[in-house]
């Protein structure tokens, strides 16, 4: 089975290195996505392994993983990850046995380890988009904004992905369950340390609401 990695990133000069090297002891090949980074993000990535995509200027985390999954849709498995090491890669084997257990796409979920670290603010705006993709899912999906993740290669070719930053983690649940595949979830660890955080909890939220509605209107 061959698996590829694609991490977006944004200044992370910090962990990317280390990221990627972890990485590559479980995967085939490591995409590194990195859209106008000012730090040296896009070097230490390639010295460390990885195929490195710069787009000029910053357009985003959803933009960043369209582009890398243009590079990696004939791998059997892709998964994604965030760059700035608050995913381990040692699990990336739980999520490949979780799709080799029949599922096309399988989440890795902070909230099913009962250790829960984050942080007040994000639980909340959590919540409720974890009601409202459960809702339209037709399953419960506990952790949608889990950029920690895997999908067949071939169910990823089908996807549109028509949303922007942070939206694209609940479009990519709903596109699937539209189309009938299999989704799963395991529990993940996710480490909060001192990294820093481009989400704005108020801002981000609302476009990630604004993408689910605009996906159910016009699909
Ligand atoms: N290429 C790219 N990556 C981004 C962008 N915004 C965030 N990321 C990356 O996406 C990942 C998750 O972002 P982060 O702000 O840490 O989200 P959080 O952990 O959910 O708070 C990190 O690896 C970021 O570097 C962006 O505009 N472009
Ligand atoms: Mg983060």
């Amino acid at each position: 089975m061959r698996i590829a990695a694609v991490i977006p990133v944004y200044n992370e000069e910090k962990t990317i290195e280390f990221l990627v090297r972890r990485t590559l002891r479980y995967v085939d090949r490591v995409v590194v996505v990195d859209d106008g980074s000012t730090d040296a993000s896009a070097a230490k990535a390639r010295a460390a392994g990885a195929r490195v995509i710069s787009l000029g200027k910053n357009t985003g985390k959803a933009n960043a993983l369209r582009q890398g999954f243009k590079e990696v849709c004939d791998y059997d498995v892709v998964v994604t990850l965030d760059g700035d090491l608050q995913h381990s890669p040692s699990e990336i084997p739980v999520l490949i046995e979780c799709i080799n257990r029949g599922n096309d796409l399988c989440i890795g979920s902070r909230f099913l380890s009962g250790n829960e670290s984050m942080p007040l603010q994000r639980r909340f705006s959590n919540k409720i988009t974890s009601w409202i993709i459960s809702f339209l899912a037709g399953q419960r999906i506990t952790d949608p904004q889990s950029g920690f993740r895997a999908i067949r290669g071939e169910k990823l070719a089908q996807l549109e992905l028509k949303a922007e930053r942070y939206a694209i983690e609940h479009v990519m649940i709903l596109e699937a369950a539209r189309k009938g595949f299999r989704i799963g979830e395991v529990p993940i660890s996710t480490i909060y340390g001192e990294e820093k955080s481009y989400i704005h909890p108020v801002k981000d939220t609302i476009r990630v609401i604004y993408y689910i509605v605009r996906f159910l209107v016009r699909g």
